[in-house]
């Protein structure tokens, strides 16, 4: 199937200039790239911007509550393995209310792709500083400089145990959708941070800020796979003249499905599957 294919019929209701749209662009791209098929990706957000993503491509959506897409998302994911599950979260939904789920996600290593939208700001709810801003900033919806310090969301993703790491640009289309397709393919939990410039909100990190400043890490000689925690935190901390962006951390673990002994359930509806793993005490 072709991007297109993915697209549903709903147009954005987004700002003009907002990265969302190559976030929708690169995610078709993805799915075509993979040979996927709508009847069996699953894409599930929380609340703000970022969380309408699910209304504007052809799969199954579900738009849930602040926060609370990764619950749903994993409950999806072991209960029809056969899906392609992605989560979406805004930077607020994500690492502010929704900061435990990511936590607790990490320690599972359930097999889905987690896309996190960085724009720093709470752009729904107009502007406010996202846990992403950096101490001090003020893009125009403060009416002071930050007064918190900022998350990293790649090093609380090491630090919980993500066994996938990576960070694209929302205008790089080419570069995402390959970073998204890789987070896919890769088998246990996956993040794929954003940088999403929002042009309403945040006056300070716009798209053409990012464009001169992102550079691929892959580039440096960097090994995801074989990179020391410390390289992984130097390379993940990197913030300011110079933005690294690709794959920072990549292991293979076994993943939460393995360790519940999914593969070996009879197959069938969800419930059934659910009673077979009750009556087999491993839940
Ligand atoms: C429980 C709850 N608290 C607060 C809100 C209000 N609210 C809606 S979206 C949002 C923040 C959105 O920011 P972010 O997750 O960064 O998404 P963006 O809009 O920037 O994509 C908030 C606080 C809500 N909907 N539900
Ligand atoms: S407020 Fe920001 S994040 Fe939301 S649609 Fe507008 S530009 Fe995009
Ligand atoms: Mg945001």
């Amino acid at each position: 199937m072709k991007p297109a294919a993915f697209r549903s019929e709903l147009s954005p209701d987004w700002c003009p200039g907002c990265g969302n749209y190559g976030i929708v662009a690169a995610l078709t791209r993805a799915f075509a790239a993979l040979g996927l098929s709508p009847d069996r990706v699953a894409l599930v957000s929380g609340i703000g911007c970022s969380a309408k993503t699910v209304h504007y491509l052809n799969a199954y959506g579900l738009h849930t509550l602040h926060g609370r897409g990764l619950p749903v998302a994993q409950g999806l994911k072991l209960a029809r393995p056969e899906f392609t599950v992605i989560a979406i979260a805004g930077d607020g939904d994500g690492m502010g209310i929704g900061a435990g789920h990511f936590v607790g996600a990490g320690r599972r290593n359930v097999d889905l792709t987690y896309l996190l939208f960085n724009n720093e700001v709470y752009g729904m709810t107009k502007g406010q500083a996202a846990p992403t801003l950096e101490l001090g900033a003020k893009p125009k919806g403060l009416a002071r400089p930050n007064l918190q310090a900022r998350v990293n969301p790649l090093a609380l993703a090491y630090a919980s145990g993500f066994t996938f790491i990576a960070r694209g640009f929302a205008f790089d289309t080419k570069g995402l959708s390959e970073l998204i397709a890789e987070g896919i393919r890769h088998r246990g939990l996956a993040l794929v941070e954003i940088l999403q410039p929002c042009p309403t909100y945040n006056d300070l990190h716009t798209r053409e800020w990012f464009a001169e400043r992102i550079y691929p890490l892959e580039k440096t000689g960097y090994d995801p796979e074989a990179a020391s925690p410390g390289a992984f935190l130097e390379a993940a901390e990197a913030w300011g003249e110079r933005i690294p962006v690709g794959i920072f951390w990549r292991r293979q673990l076994p993943t939460f499905e393995e360790r519940l002994g999914l593969a070996e359930l009879p197959k069938g509806a969800p419930a059934a599957r659910a009673r077979a793993l009750v009556a087999a005490a491993r839940i």
